[in-house]
């Protein structure tokens, strides 16, 4: 049986599990709104994937944290593109890895702005486009810092519980609305999270998948491309995987 073409937009999309998800989408002939802050990327990414899959890709550069622009981009949509049949929420990050007395108070407001408000302000926008529909699928990438909290990792772990919360909120309130939700929430993946975090320190980055196999962007990627296959009536509603070396948030087998 044929696939049916889907309308996927999937935030952060300039990079790790987004631009991964972002090819296998593609791969599978859905038409993409892709978006991130860095315009280039988000153009060459266009430009590859509608040569290489012969989609459609509506690129949309816009930071995710400006409540205001957030709802203009989603609000002037063209009318095809408003079709939104798949919102993927993974733009986000750490920034820091600090005891919480001597946190830096500027990474904690860009996380919590990011993965917590701005994960919100797209879904504010997106939603009413689903519910008009009768149909759709969010997925939120969370973490399995979503789920135990691990040393010097507070704010993040907190807006990545916030995550956890705001998905089983969203499942309850959007249930007679047909629409599915699904979170997952994956374990360390070599992506470029870790140099985000030690704000562009590549050594410290790369310290943190020494001595065990992590994630690549590409498992996770199918994972989220796996939960938008099920039958109509079937939802994953939480999803938590790790590699083989890792047990949770702070447990991993290292050698
Ligand atoms: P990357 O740093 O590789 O990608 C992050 C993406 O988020 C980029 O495309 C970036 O785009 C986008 N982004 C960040 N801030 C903003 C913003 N303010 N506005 C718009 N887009 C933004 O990391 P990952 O792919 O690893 O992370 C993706 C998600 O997965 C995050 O939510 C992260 O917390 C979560 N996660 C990551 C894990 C890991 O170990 N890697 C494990 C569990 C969860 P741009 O900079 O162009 O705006
Ligand atoms: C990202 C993975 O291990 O830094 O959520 O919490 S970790």
């Amino acid at each position: 049986m044929k696939n049916t073409i889907k309308k996927v937009l999937i935030t952060g999309a300039t990079s790790g599990f987004g631009q991964a998800a972002a090819e296998i989408f593609a791969e599978n002939g859905h038409d993409l709104i892709i978006t991130g802050r860095r315009e280039k990327r988000l153009l060459d990414l266009q430009k590859r994937l509608e040569v290489e899959f012969k989609i459609s890709v509506l690129p949309l550069v816009f930071d995710v944290r400006d409540e205001k622009e957030v709802k203009k981009v989603i609000k002037n949509l063209p009318k095809k593109w408003q079709k939104i049949d798949i919102l993927v929420n993974n733009a986000g990050l750490a920034s820091g890895l600090d005891p919480i007395q001597t946190g830096d108070l500027e990474d904690w407001n860009k996380m919590i702005d990011t993965n917590v408000k701005g994960l919100l302000y797209v879904s504010r926008a997106v939603m009413p486009l689903m519910i008009e529909r009768g149909k759709g699928h969010i997925i939120n990438i969370g973490s399995t810092a979503g789920k135990e909290v691990y040393p010097n990792g507070n704010v993040y772990c907190a807006s990545k519980h916030a995550v956890d919360a705001i998905t089983k909120g969203m499942r309850i309130d959007l249930l007679p609305h047909g629409i599915k939700v699904t979170q997952i929430a994956p374990g360390a993946a070599d992506t470029e999270f870790s140099t985000v975090r030690f704000h562009g320190d590549k050594k410290k980055a790369k310290d943190v998948y020494k001595g065990y196999q992590p994630m690549r962007a590409e498992d996770v990627a199918q994972l989220i491309y796996y939960s938008t296959t099920l039958p109509a009536h079937l939802c994953i509603n939480d999803m938590v995987v790790t590699s083989l070396d890792q047990a949770n948030s702070y447990v991993f087998h290292k050698v």
